[in-house]
């Protein structure tokens, strides 16, 4: 069903902001996306009227906090259709949840073991594991890509061997839009029985999830990019491997019982949420995953892929201008570069017109480092993006030309 674009926007107050004097065009939407008012509205309803903590109290108003927080994770684990809401674990964002994992299931490597990423991993998801290479002796392994921005799978399947003992491989790039074959790829990695975690940061705002059809055994994203407050990721895990794996962080719910002796641990998901956890945005983000659920994730990525099409079509007109990934399968990311201005000054200039891109590396400097370029600008796109919009930022870049020329 096509998207009604106008009475979606109506839902995000912050798309009526000026900017510079101009209305605002958003389109740095893989840093972070727009809230809708219901989000807003569930963390304010929660201070207001019942501000609590969670699984602590049985006074009414904790009972109400533990329940809505609990709905959240229900919504979640139907959201990416994981077998058990126990599955899913709340944590700060992406970068905590893979440092968890990082550090938890790190305890089962040896020196020697090898870790696989790509080449074109946030540092989220490469700087954790050279800290455990550091601690464990393991070696990291890079699946490099291509020119298009694609992974090179002939060169997957001849690092993949039995000293592979982790895959930990991004959905969709944030600086280059590549959606990568995660299933076939994790498909092949357990043939040698090795676990896989994907990166699905950028994944969950475009592409439908099912991580039990895609067979992974971890899960991560980040709220913030799919509608909800920042502070609060997710870390889906397989029951029997979360089981298996010591705590990350020792403190208050982790636990069944601590004496002086003896401290023994709580049941997942606790185990791994030590501390208060972040209640209000937990419960905003469970009104992001209703959000989006009314709207359709299908609808959305429609909508995205025709707003992509369009992007490129009238990014590509810019005479010299060069696209930083050109995938075949691709989410609505359009990184480029134009000759004689740096990204940062494309940004800065832009940002008069009233149109929000970000520029630099994206934290993905071993992609800049293959495209031989130090920063790129990135334009990312959302369900209340136009193609209007698209127009007024080819508009704003054939300006910030003039200032070069
Ligand atoms: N990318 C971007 O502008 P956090 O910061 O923990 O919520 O997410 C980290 C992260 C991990 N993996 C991928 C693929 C990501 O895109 C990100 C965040 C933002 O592209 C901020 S750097």
């Amino acid at each position: 069903m096509p998207l009604n674009i106008s009475e979606i926007r109506k839902d995000f107050p912050n798309l009526k902001a000026q900017v510079q004097g101009k209305p605002l065009v958003y389109l740095d939407n893989a840093a972070t996306t727009f809230k809708p008012q219901a989000v807003i509205n569930a963390i304010t309803d929660h201070y207001r009227s019942y501000t609590s903590n969670v699984h602590r109290g049985v006074h009414t108003l904790s009972e109400k906090a533990t329940a809505a927080f609990e709905a959240t994770r229900e919504k979640f684990k139907n959201f990416i259709n994981a077998a058990k809401a126990h599955e899913v674990i709340f944590t700060k964002g992406t970068t905590e949840s893979i440092n968890l994992v990082a550090h938890s299931y790190g305890h089962f490597l040896s020196e020697g073991d090898e870790i696989l990423i790509s080449e074109m991993e946030h540092h989220s998801n490469i700087v954790p594991w050279q800290m455990l290479c550091e601690r464990k002796g393991c070696k990291l392994k890079i699946i490099p890509i291509n020119n298009q921005g694609e992974l090179i799978l002939e060169e997957f399947d001849k690092l993949l061997t039995p000293k592979v003992k982790f895959l930990s491989i991004v959905y969709v790039s944030n600086s280059l839009g590549t959606i990568n074959p995660v299933k076939q790829m994790i498909k092949h990695a357990h043939n040698l029985n090795i676990p896989v975690l994907v990166d699905g940061a950028q994944a969950v705002s475009h592409l439908e999830i099912d991580v039990q059809d895609l067979d992974c055994d971890f899960f991560v994203c980040s709220s913030h990019k799919l509608f909800g407050p920042t502070g609060v990721g997710i870390l889906y895990g397989k029951e029997d491997l979360l089981n298996k794996m010591p705590p990350y962080q020792g403190g208050g719910d982790m636990i069944a019982s601590v004496t002086f002796e003896k401290t023994t641990y709580n049941v997942l998901p606790y185990k791994f949420e030590a501390g208060t956890p972040n209640v209000a945005d937990v419960i905003g983000f469970g009104a992001a995953l209703d959000y989006v659920h009314r709207i359709g994730l299908k609808n959305i990525a429609a909508h995205e892929q025709e707003l992509l099409a369009y992007g490129t079509k009238v990014l590509s007109v810019i005479a010299d201008i060069r696209l930083i990934g050109t995938a075949k399968h691709k989410a609505p990311v359009l990184s480029f570069v134009l000759p004689n201005i740096h990204p940062h000054d494309i940004g800065t200039l832009v940002d008069r017109e009233g149109v929000a891109i970000r520029t630099g590396h994206h934290c993905t400097q071993p992609v800049m480092k293959h495209f031989r370029v130090p920063a790129t600008a990135r334009a990312s796109l959302s369900m209340y993006n136009t193609k209007d919009e698209l127009d007024i930022l080819v508009k704003a870049l054939r300006k910030a030309e003039a200032v070069f020329q």
